[in-house]
């Protein structure tokens, strides 16, 4: 599209679109519009580059607008626009099974499509309790997940996510949820580089549940395994090891929501691959079609898939599914998606850039308000101090700063979380981390 053709702000009508996640009267006060990307820039609405520093919301793991991509969904889209998945197929979603398999951990071989990270988890929570019954184990339907845990905004994922405004406002939700304590405590962990050493024993907490509810009655366990959205909190050593054997050793399964580090954000395939931890179920979306169509799936332990697959042949297993579920161009998507990562070695590139991106973000270290840096993979956490007990107004004015500086960074109250393409090269992320110290010198 040439850029003469690209909107301006005068052609916008600002007010019906209702957005989410977003202060809707203070964003179109002063509006920051995106129109174009390519690799690892933005476009502006008034022309700007933008360095994305977050893969658009942590999914763009390629680098934006990448022509296999767009030529894949493009001749699906004149091919096979939509065909149903219930008691029909076509073949897009057994390809991206089939591809899936290849770099999931074993034995997490089957695959079950959604549309998103939320409903992604919310099928990971019905496998997991319809899983017990089928086995005669019903009276398991407790559901345990996290403090400051994300598992998106349906009515599964928020009851068993630990974000207070996300929650307090919808009633009672899920009964029988119960929450372990995160494992963020500055005056232990601050300023490590990599998994910090302390917060292994936060994992014992499971087993306090387990003695307060008794594992007959737990079905699963839910965490991310570096949790992206309430600010990069790197799990300590051992203590994604130690939830692993609690949960082995009281039958409850393990769900890892992978909707953030799944597709190379820590350097291998999963979280899973890189912490040599393996769940019973993962959750993903977000970089399995690098955000180019919604596409959301489970991953799945091959006995589980197995237990639904008792009883008469041509009974419904599993009553569950989407409309969408393997959307054929989610499916081209996807597939083009794991081509590119493949061919270009992203995983293993991420890999080979964390140790550039650890010094490059620890020598923030010292900048007015710094408060912590974390990092893992191609992630950091930089954690800035609230500003007057005003929790959020120095990190929202840090966002608007870098995008006039030409950096797009996330933040989620006064903490800036960065992620951005695993494309990155080495001189992008000096000027991302240059654009931020010079807005943090700035920063009232
Ligand atoms: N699980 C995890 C771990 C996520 O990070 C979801 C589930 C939900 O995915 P959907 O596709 O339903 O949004 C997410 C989403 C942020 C941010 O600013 C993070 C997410 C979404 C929007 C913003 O960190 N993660």
């Amino acid at each position: 599209m040439s850029s003469s053709a690209l909107p301006t702000l005068a052609d916008l009508s600002l007010d019906p679109f209702w957005m989410p996640f977003t202060a809707n009267r203070q964003f179109k006060q002063e509006p920051r519009l995106l129109v174009a990307a390519a690799g690892m820039y933005y476009t502006s609405i008034d022309r700007r580059q933008i360095l994305d520093g977050t893969a658009g919301l942590w999914c763009v793991n390629a680098g934006h607008c990448r022509a296999e991509i767009a030529q894949a969904i493009a001749q699906q889209a004149a091919t096979l626009d939509f065909a149903p998945t219930f008691q029909m197929g076509h073949p897009g979603p057994f390809q991206v099974a089939e591809r899936l398999k290849a770099i999931t951990p074993e034995p997490l071989n089957h695959v079950f499509f959604a549309n998103s990270g939320s409903e992604a988890v919310d099928t990971a929570l019905k496998i997991a309790l319809a899983y017990h019954r089928l086995r005669g184990e019903g009276t398991r339907q407790r559901l345990i997940g996290r403090e400051r845990g994300y598992h998106g905004v349906g009515f599964g994922g928020v009851s068993v996510g630990g974000i207070a405004a996300n929650r307090k406002f919808f009633g009672s939700l899920l009964p029988g949820v119960d929450h372990l304590p995160h494992t963020h405590a500055l005056e232990h962990n601050a300023f490590s580089r990599g998994q910090p050493a302390w917060g292994a024993h936060l994992a014992d907490e499971l087993e306090r549940l387990v003695t307060l509810h008794d594992a007959s009655t737990i079905a699963a366990v839910i965490v991310e395994p570096l949790a992206g959205s309430t600010g990069v909190l790197v799990p300590p050593q051992g203590y994604l090891e130690r939830l692993r054997a609690i949960c082995d050793r009281h039958g409850i399964l393990l769900i890892f929501d992978e909707v953030i580090t799944g597709f190379g954000r820590l350097g291998a395939p999963f979280a899973s691959q890189y912490f040599g931890v393996t769940p019973d179920l993962i959750t993903v979306a977000k970089g399995l079609t690098n955000g180019a169509v919604p596409m959301g799936a489970v991953l799945v332990r091959d006995d589980i898939y197995d237990t639904f697959m008792q009883g008469a042949p041509g009974q419904i297993e599993f009553f569950h599914g989407y409309t969408y579920s393997g959307h054929p161009l989610a499916c081209a998507a996807a597939l083009a998606t794991l081509d590119l990562y493949e061919k270009e070695g992203l995983f293993e590139r991420a890999a080979t850039l964390a140790p550039y991106w650890q010094e490059a973000v620890h020598s923030l270290r010292g900048l007015p308000h710094v408060i912590d840096i974390r990092n893992l993979g191609l992630v950091a956490g930089i954690e800035l101090a609230t500003r007057n007990g005003q929790v959020g107004a120095r990190g929202y004015e840090a966002l608007c700063r870098c995008f006039e500086a030409g950096l797009l960074i996330r933040v989620t109250g006064d903490i800036i979380a960065l992620s951005p393409p695993l494309i990155i090269e080495q001189a992008q992320i000096d000027q991302m981390v240059e654009r931020l110290a010079q807005v943090l010198r700035e920063l009232s």
